[in-house]
């Protein structure tokens, strides 16, 4: 890899060129990349990264309130689950149905995890798995473990983003009338969702010191949820096993299931996108997301759960995986 520095623009020239997947030569000169750094991002990004390293500080010294801690944690796998259950399984892949109760809910709980509204994250999302690891995935995990994880969120997005983007529908998001009202109100609603009455509340219930509750119940929280969402875009996407698919880059890793609520099961996921559970192997334990839809489902406020037959997961597997599946284990053993 080579790098050009020019002003603010850095040019990265890679010349990998004994990558297999890469054919011909116009696919290697897509290879060059211009990186626009949006500063903004990075310094927020660096403000965030010290502020939380204090949270864990005051946590770990004992300056907290227990209460303060439990609650973070807490809202940090509600708003996760807003991603999970909702962004994505739900609005993403529409894996599932949902009554307007849940899909408020689930909204709430995702704008509470600002990773974008609804809307943004979708689209971004869709584009990834149409175009999976290349140039138009915004956080082709070919560029790398820090450009897959976070890098993507400091710089421009490649103009294959933009132009292959435009082919993905979105017309089924236009009509939901929570997307839409999240979209046009989420510059002022998610600050008070995502900082300030997660701050405020431990002060007011519990009279925490105001400043230990910004860090530890808003700044901590929030960045938690953001590292445990990028490693299914980072780490699920390098490490792991492919038990359905040997040829994607997408792995299984329970690690990342069991921090990203389910999400892990990423070799899985990319190859039955529409199933609810994004998993096959693994129980609620690798897998939360599942356990909250299940009780929705229960009481009927998520139906229509789509999934998977055991018999096209066994002859996919056996077809094209790496042979860790279980049962093309079992049966080489027979
Ligand atoms: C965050 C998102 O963290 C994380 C997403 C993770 C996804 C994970 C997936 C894994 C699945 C499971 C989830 C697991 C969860 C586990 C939880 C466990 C605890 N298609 O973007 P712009 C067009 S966000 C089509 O500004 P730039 C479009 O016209 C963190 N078109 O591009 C758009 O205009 P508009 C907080 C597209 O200028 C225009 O381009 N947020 C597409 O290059 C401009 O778009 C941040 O840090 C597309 N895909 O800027 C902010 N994309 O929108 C980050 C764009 O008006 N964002 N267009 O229609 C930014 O600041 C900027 O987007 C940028 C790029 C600087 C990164
Ligand atoms: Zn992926
Ligand atoms: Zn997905």
């Amino acid at each position: 890899m080579e790098i050009i520095m020019a002003g603010s623009k850095i040019l990265v020239k890679n010349v990998d060129d004994e990558d297999p997947r890469i054919v011909s030569p116009s696919q290697r000169k897509n290879r060059d990349y211009e990186w626009h750094i949006v500063w903004r991002n990075v310094l927020a990004f660096i403000y965030l990264h010290v502020a939380a390293a204090y949270g864990f500080y005051l946590m770990f010294t004992g300056k907290v309130n227990i209460f303060t801690i439990l609650f973070a944690f807490s809202f940090a796998a509600m708003s996760a689950m807003g991603v999970t259950a909702g962004a994505h399984r739900l609005w993403a892949h529409r894996a599932y149905k949902a009554r307007w109760p849940l899909r408020l809910y689930l909204a709430v709980m995702q704008t509470m995890a600002f990773q974008n509204h609804i809307y943004e994250w979708v689209r971004d999302h869709r584009v990834h798995h149409k175009f999976t690891e290349t140039d138009a995935d915004p956080h082709n995990a070919r560029r790398g473990f820090f450009f897959s994880h976070m890098g993507w969120l400091m710089v421009r997005k490649h103009k294959d983003v933009f132009e292959k983007g435009a082919t993905v529908d979105m017309s089924d998001l236009e009509k939901d009338p929570i997307v839409m009202f999240q979209k046009k109100t989420y510059l002022v609603v998610m600050p008070l969702l995502c900082f300030l009455i997660p701050s405020y509340i431990p002060i007011w219930l519990w009279n925490e010191d105001p400043w230990s509750s910004w860090y530890v119940a808003s700044i901590t929280r929030y960045t938690l949820t953001l590292h445990f969402t990028w490693l299914v875009n980072s780490a699920a996407h390098i490490w792991g096993t492919r038990p359905y698919d040997k040829n994607i880059g997408a792995t299984d890793n329970v690690a990342v299931a069991i921090g990203a609520f389910g999400e892990g099961w990423h070799n899985y996921h990319h190859v039955f996108p529409w199933d609810y559970k994004a998993a096959e192997l693994g129980n609620y334990r690798t897998n939360l997301s599942t356990a909250l839809i299940d009780i929705a489902a229960k009481y009927g406020l998520a139906y229509d759960l789509k999934t998977v037959s055991k018999e096209m997961i066994q002859q996919r597997a056996s077809r094209t995986g790496d042979g860790s599946h279980p049962w093309v284990q079992q049966t080489e053993d027979c």
